[in-house]
């Protein structure tokens, strides 16, 4: 299992809705047959390489056992389901660890020991679902996970009193930025933020260049947004969401597949999103800089007693510094 997930984490792999797997077939000496993993939507599944493998290379695969970082899947949707493709290579074990959170794909160890395979599951199952965090969220709970990102001064403003809200932070902050943006699958702002900072956007890398596999730009609100607002530039995919309702713009987001929405809308759509318990982390740039009566980085969220504080857990504190720039701290919790 530990080499499954190994091969589930292979880096460079653009997954797109789908999540990390594994796969290792053993000979019953314990011997490895084969291996395979999956390489992102439309590819085949783990398993499903593992057998294409071992028909390319005339293995036989009867009585083996096939160890999965995840439930083989039941059904078919881009691809066939894999626990029919192991009963048909006539494995007679099967060894996974995370079961599968996709109601669409589920179900395949019921359909393995109806044929009579043996089934175990849970083995390291904690370090697969580490492996697709975000994945096994968004499927978990029928909506993406929404990473807010701010950037604030010390003094918890993110932008000057008149409006101007440009560079608080460094350079070196706001390539750590892009970099996360570019985790996620989804950018998502409000149509406010882009009739008022015409943001583009896009993801670009530490030499301004944008990035292959751009996130969706996702605008939520009911006004129309000008034809001219640099998220139309065709540089990336654009999606208006007419909504004000978070969980309608996340639910429209997750029929497109959205699993990873990265929510860089101002202190009103933040607010909403808070108040609506959909907030998942929160990522923060602290700068040393002071605003005075600077706006804001979240509307008033309805706490007016210090019983009332939302209470947030740390999870990383990062320093970012670069010569000859300002120093900044990354909270995420
Ligand atoms: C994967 N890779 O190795 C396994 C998956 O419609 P599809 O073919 O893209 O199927 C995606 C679903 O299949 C996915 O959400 C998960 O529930 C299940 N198993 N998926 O992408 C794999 N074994
Ligand atoms: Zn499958």
């Amino acid at each position: 299992m530990r080499r499954a997930l190994e091969l589930a984490a292979t880096a460079g792999v653009p997954l797109g809705p789908n999540p990390r797997v594994g796969c290792v077939i053993l000979a019953p000496d314990g011997t490895t047959l084969v291996e395979g993993f999956h390489e992102g939507a439309g590819t085949k599944h783990a398993e499903a390489a593992a057998i294409a493998t071992a028909q390319e290379r005339g293995i036989d695969l009867t009585g083996a056992t096939a160890v999965v970082t995840l439930e083989p899947c039941n059904h078919t949707g881009r691809t066939g389901p894999c626990a029919l493709a192991l009963i048909g290579a006539g494995v007679g074990r099967v060894v996974f660890a995370q079961s599968d959170p996709n109601p669409e794909a589920a179900g395949g160890a019921q359909t393995l020991r109806d044929a009579g395979i043996d089934v175990e599951h849970g083995l390291m199952a904690a370090e697969s679902e580490d492996l697709n965090r975000v994945w096994s969220f968004a499927l978990t709970h029928q909506r993406p996970f929404v990473t807010w990102k701010l950037a604030t001064s010390i003094d918890g403003r993110s932008a000057a009193s008149d409006g101007t809200s440009k560079w608080i932070s460094s350079r070196a902050a706001r390539i750590d930025t892009h970099r996360l943006r570019g985790l996620a699958d989804t950018i998502l702002v409000g149509t406010n933020t882009v009739e008022v900072d015409d943001p583009q956007l896009t993801v670009r890398d530490a030499d301004d260049r944008p990035i292959a596999d751009q996130p969706l730009r996702a605008v939520m609100g009911m006004r129309e947004l000008p034809a001219r607002s640099r998220v139309f530039d065709g540089s990336a995919g654009t999606v208006h969401l007419r909504t004000h309702e978070p969980a309608e713009a996340l639910a429209q987001l997750f029929a497109r597949e959205r699993r990873h929405v990265f929510l860089e809308g101002g202190p009103t759509l933040a607010a909403a999103f808070f108040r609506a318990g959909l907030v998942d982390e929160v990522v923060t740039y602290v700068a040393p800089v002071l605003l005075g009566a600077g706006r804001n980085a979240v509307d008033d969220l309805g706490i007016h007693t210090i019983t009332d504080a939302a209470h947030l857990r740390v999870t990383d504190v990062t320093v970012i510094e670069a010569d000859g720039e300002d120093t900044c701290v990354r909270i995420t919790m």
